[in-house]
C-alpha cells in the first residue's frame, strides 16, 4: 500500500511538472491537471467520458487535496452522448457558487455540440468546456486495439484508424463561430492555465489540439516498472 501510494504521488508529481513547463506540449494528463489545478472547491469539473477521467486520475493528487472543485461525471454506460447539455445544465444550476468548466474529447464534444445552441431568450450559462482535440477517438489507441504487438497488417491498421480512430477534422473553431460562442486554440498548458484564470461570461470553447499517436507512448513512460 505504501509502494502504491508512493508511485501515485510520483507520478502527479511527473505530471504536475509537465503543466507547467512552457516547453512541453500538451498531454491529456497535463491539460487535465492544469484544469484541476484551476478550480477551487467552489466551482465544478464536468468530466466527460474516455481518456478525460483516466488523465484526471493520473494527475489526481491534485484533487485530492483541500480546495479541488468538486467532480461531475455521468455513471454507467459512459456514453460520449449529451455532456455539452450537461455541462449546460450544470453552469446554469450554479451548484457551488463559483464556475462550471467541462474537460471534454473532440468526439464528446462534437456528439453533442448542439448543446451550443441555445435560444435568444433563453438563460446562457457562464460555462467553459476544454475540449481535448486528439482528432478523434485517442483513448481506443491506449487500448488492445492500439497495441503495436496486435497491430497485424497494414490493411488491419488502416481499419483500426478508420473504425476507431475515427478522424473526423472538423474545424471547431468554424463550428464555435456557428453558434457565436467565443474559442480559443491553445497551444500549451501555461496558455491554458491563463485563460482559465481570466473571467468569462456565457459559454466558451477553449481547445487543445493533441497528438492523438503520443497517447500510447506516454502512458507507456508514465506506467512504474513491473515489479
Ligand atoms: C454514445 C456513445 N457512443 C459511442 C461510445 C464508444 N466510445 C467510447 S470512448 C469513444 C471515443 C471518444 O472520443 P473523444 O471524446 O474524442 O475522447 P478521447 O478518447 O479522444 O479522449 C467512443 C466512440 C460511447 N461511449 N458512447
Ligand atoms: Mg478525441
Amino acid at each position: 500500500m505504501g509502494a502504491w501510494t508512493a508511485l501515485g504521488e510520483e507520478l502527479t508529481e511527473q505530471v504536475r511538472a509537465a503543466s507547467t513547463d512552457p516547453s512541453a506540449g500538451p498531454t491529456g494528463p497535463s491539460v487535465a491537471t492544469t484544469v484541476a489545478a484551476a478550480l477551487g472547491d467552489d466551482d465544478v469539473l464536468v468530466l466527460g467520458s474516455s481518456n478525460g477521467p483516466r488523465d484526471l486520475a493520473t494527475g489526481l493528487g491534485l484533487l485530492a487535496q483541500p480546495g479541488a472543485p468538486r467532480v461531475v461525471a455521468g455513471r454507467g454506460l459512459a456514453g460520449i452522448d449529451g455532456t455539452v447539455s450537461t455541462a449546460v445544465g450544470v453552469g446554469l444550476a450554479g451548484g457551488g457558487g463559483g464556475r462550471t468548466v467541462a474537460l471534454l474529447g473532440d468526439l464528446t464534444f462534437l456528439h453533442d455540440a448542439n448543446g451550443l445552441l441555445v435560444g435568444p431568450d433563453e438563460p446562457r450559462p457562464d460555462l467553459t468546456v476544454v475540449v481535448v482535440n486528439d482528432d478523434g477517438g485517442g483513448i481506443f489507441s491506449t487500448l488492445e486495439y492500439g497495441d503495436p504487438a496486435r497491430s497485424g497488417t497494414a490493411g488491419s491498421r488502416a481499419a483500426t484508424e478508420r473504425l476507431f480512430g475515427t478522424p473526423h477534422g472538423t474545424d471547431l473553431e468554424a463550428l464555435c463561430a456557428a453558434h457565436r460562442v467565443e474559442h480559443h486554440r491553445v497551444g500549451t498548458t501555461v496558455a491554458l492555465a491563463d485563460l482559465l484564470g481570466r473571467p468569462a461570461s456565457g459559454i466558451r470553447v477553449l481547445e487543445v489540439p493533441v497528438d492523438r499517436a503520443g497517447h500510447r507512448p506516454l502512458r507507456d513512460r508514465l506506467r512504474p516498472p513491473a515489479g
